[in-house]
């Protein structure tokens, strides 16, 4: 039964193969409201901080009736500590693809009823075979982006085009940062000559005299919205999501400019998944459909303009946001990319507790 909706679905968004079964979609045209049950009562959504806009949340609520209720973090971590806290309270979350690996090992995410998700077909297929969830068995991608360096030309005179350059005395108290463990090491092992999923014991604290060096020179840690610090002048350099930087650039592509580290960077994949035994799985599948309409798909892309994974919204953006650098990386720019793998949760807490003693000192 299972593999029969999945080859259909896979069919559907399989290149316009069965085209009889798959009416092309028009850019800006309305999609059919969602068949099936009646919807009513509540949606639990627990995603990233700057990233639902409060209009598609709205046209939701408006269209089904349900209430959504929009409680929002700012780490992966942040997230599954409140998760694993039991309470069985969410229907959707919104994990990045190596927190999607882990939460399908562990048996904790509900299958994804792919008959009741026929938007599908608006996704590109580069993010229909993605490795930690092959064929959207458990997952539905949001939006995907890097980890990038956004930086003041108006202050930051050298051109800085990896970590290393970030990292220099001269920028001691100017420089904002993600504050996320997993990723400030990742930096440290790719500036070390090794791959960013290369994290074992002995790579990791081979980084610890680097991210002595490092940290002192950091003003903030600051993964919900790094901009404002640097809108301010507070600071003038950040490694920051790429929506955060591609925010900039639309407000001022002379001013900032935007790098993606030479020695390998984070591309991630934040999707929307359910967790096992969420009160409103009907409605969190109808939420899942509605955010692939194009037209619901481009609003979200145009206030947290990340790299959108629907194919047929990006077509219906303006001709400056696709061009976006920091929004949609260029081609050649993708070889230094890497998603995440799945971190053990001790090797995890090894990364956090690095990063906290440094700190600290
Ligand atoms: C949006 C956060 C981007 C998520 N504020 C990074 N995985």
């Amino acid at each position: 039964m299972f593999a029969s909706l999945l080859s259909a679905a896979l069919s559907m968004v399989g290149c316009g193969k069965d085209e009889s079964a798959t009416p092309p979609v028009t850019p800006g045209a309305p999609t059919a409201p969602t068949a099936g049950p009646k919807l009513s009562g509540e949606l639990n959504l627990f995603a990233w901080s700057e990233y639902v806009p409060t209009s598609v949340i709205e046209g939701f609520e408006q269209e089904t009736g349900v209430k959504v209720k929009y409680e929002a973090y700012d780490s992966n971590e942040q997230m599954l500590a409140k998760l694993e806290g039991g309470s069985n309270k969410y229907d959707i979350i919104q994990p990045s693809e190596y927190v999607i690996e882990s939460l399908i090992k562990r048996g904790a995410l509900e299958a994804i009823e792919l008959d009741k998700v026929p938007n599908l077909k608006n996704l590109s297929p580069e993010f229909l075979k993605q490795p930690h969830d092959m064929g959207l068995k458990y997952s539905v991608p949001w939006m995907a982006g890097t980890v990038g360096i956004v930086y003041n030309t108006e202050v930051v005179k050298e051109p800085i085009n990896g970590f290393a350059d970030v990292f220099q005395d001269k920028y001691k108290g100017k420089i904002v940062v993600l504050d996320d463990s997993r990723e400030i090491v990742s930096w440290a092992v790719a500036v070390n000559g090794k791959q960013l999923n290369d994290l074992t014991p002995e790579t990791m604290s081979a980084t610890r005299p680097l991210l002595q060096k490092w940290l002192p020179l950091v003003a903030a840690y600051d993964s919900a919205s790094p901009k404002d610090k640097l809108r301010s002048g507070e600071v003038d350099i950040g490694i920051v999501w790429s929506g955060e930087g591609a925010t900039l650039l639309n407000e001022d592509n002379k001013k900032w400019a935007w790098a993606l580290p030479k020695e390998g960077s984070h591309m991630f994949i934040d999707s929307l998944a359910i967790p096992k035994n969420s009160p409103n799985k009907e409605a969190a599948l109808a939420f899942i459909n509605y955010i692939l309409r194009p037209e619901v798909s481009v609003k979200i892309t145009e206030e947290f303009p990340y790299l959108n994974p629907n194919a047929e919204a990006v077509k219906m953006l303006p001709e400056a946001a696709r061009t976006n650098i920091a929004s949609f990386p260029p081609e050649a720019a993708r070889k230094n990319l890497q998603t995440f793998k799945d971190l053990s949760s001790d090797l995890q807490s090894e990364a956090d507790k690095l990063v906290t003693q440094v700190k600290g000192q």
